[in-house]
């Protein structure tokens, strides 16, 4: 992989989406997955990266490595499908990652949801690092309404208690608008995503007050004592704390997937990647009751515009998406120079 990049300045340059992906897919089978699984992990991780969604784009890929190595994910891992009822598909991933068991299911959970009105996908078994909108967005932009949630590893203190105990535990959901791309939005049910203090902690940026505590359970604006022995807060007090519960239930105890609290790691140096579960709804709107859903949608946006909103969940992400289809991703040069590298071994 040497084709050139255009630098845009300095340290950044911009590279295709199509090149990314082939990169990184490279990268994935170099590091121990299946092709398939390199494909849809690639294609995942590109995705977030043209979206701007950076916490979820390369920045993962040192941990996607880490834990390959360490044995604590199946690359290769092939999911099993089972058709449960009319509306409910089950997934065993065979600890593998949690988007090659939803590719799996695809099909099956579409037409179901287009049989029955709704249908329901359980993941288990499964490996969720990355964003929550690339699982979503697909269906809405097939005419389908989808919610999914997955809960993660155990760094957030529910409200009232002492200790972490959930996940970071995001909720995402799509549905489909008459005029432009659909509604979606994703976001994580911990005051800050885990990825974004990452970022701040290797910036050596402070974070906003509120968004966790240090070991000694204190508040604090260090993203190292929250990342070193300290926890994240949930967002929004008991009623982010009440989601990532309902993320818990849902995607755990509903699925047969670990609780965030439930999986233990240590002896796997190097993992990275939450061992737990994975829940979607995917819902046929044609079968609502008077005008097309997509127009009641358009409608909603309408009237939230009118009232004076300018930027809606989604925005930002589908204008960077379009900034760089025009212009190329546009990643840092270094960053980009080692993918290469370690395409190579
Ligand atoms: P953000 O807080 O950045 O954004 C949450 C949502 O709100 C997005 O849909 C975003 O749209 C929208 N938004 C943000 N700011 C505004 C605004 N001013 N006005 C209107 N809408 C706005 O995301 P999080 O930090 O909560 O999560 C980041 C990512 O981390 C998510 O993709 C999530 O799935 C992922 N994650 C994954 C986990 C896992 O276990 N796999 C665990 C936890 C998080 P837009 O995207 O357009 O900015
Ligand atoms: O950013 O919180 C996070 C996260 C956890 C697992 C993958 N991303």
């Amino acid at each position: 992989m040497s084709t050139p990049s255009n630098v845009v300045e300095g340290s950044r340059v911009t590279v295709a989406f199509a090149e990314l992906v082939a990169l990184l897919q490279e990268v994935f089978v170099r590091h121990g997955t299946s092709l398939e699984v390199a494909a849809i992990l690639a294609h995942n991780c590109a995705s977030a990266e043209r979206d701007g969604a950076h916490s979820h784009g390369i920045f993962r890929i040192p941990g996607y490595i880490s834990t390959l190595a360490s044995g604590w994910v199946n690359g290769k891992a092939v999911p099993q499908v089972t058709d449960v009822a009319s509306g409910f598909v089950r997934v065993d991933a065979a600890n593998g990652f949690a988007q090659p068991a939803l590719e799996a299911a695809r099909a099956l959970l579409v037409e179901k949801a287009r049989s029955a009105g709704i249908a329901l996908l359980a993941i288990h078994n499964s490996h969720h690092f990355a964003a929550l909108w690339p699982d979503v967005e697909p269906f809405a932009e097939e005419g389908l309404v989808a919610l999914s949630v997955v809960n993660s590893m155990t760094c957030v203190v529910p409200h009232g208690a002492d200790r972490p105990l959930f996940g970071t535990n995001p909720i995402a959901f799509a549905a489909p608008r008459a005029d432009g791309l659909p509604i979606v939005f994703d976001l994580a049910t911990s005051a800050i995503a885990h990825g974004d203090v990452q970022i701040a902690a290797r910036k050596g940026e402070r974070l906003p007050p509120g968004m966790g505590v240090d070991s000694l359970g204190q508040p604090t604006q260090d993203p190292k004592a929250i990342l070193e022995g300290g926890a994240l807060l949930p967002f929004g007090g008991h009623k982010g704390s009440a989601l990532s519960m309902m993320v818990e239930l849902l995607a755990a105890a509903l699925t047969g997937g670990n609780f965030s609290f439930e999986f233990n790691w240590a002896d796997h140096p190097g993992a990275r990647t939450p061992w737990t579960g994975q829940l979607l709804i995917v819902i046929d709107p044609s079968k609502t009751a008077g005008q097309a859903f997509a127009e009641r949608s358009q409608e909603l946006v309408r009237q939230m515009h009118a009232v004076g909103l300018r930027r809606l969940p989604g925005d930002r992400r589908h204008r960077t998406r379009a900034k760089s289809q025009e212009q190329g991703i546009e990643v840092d040069r270094k960053e980009l120079e080692h993918l290469r590298e370690i395409a190579q071994g």
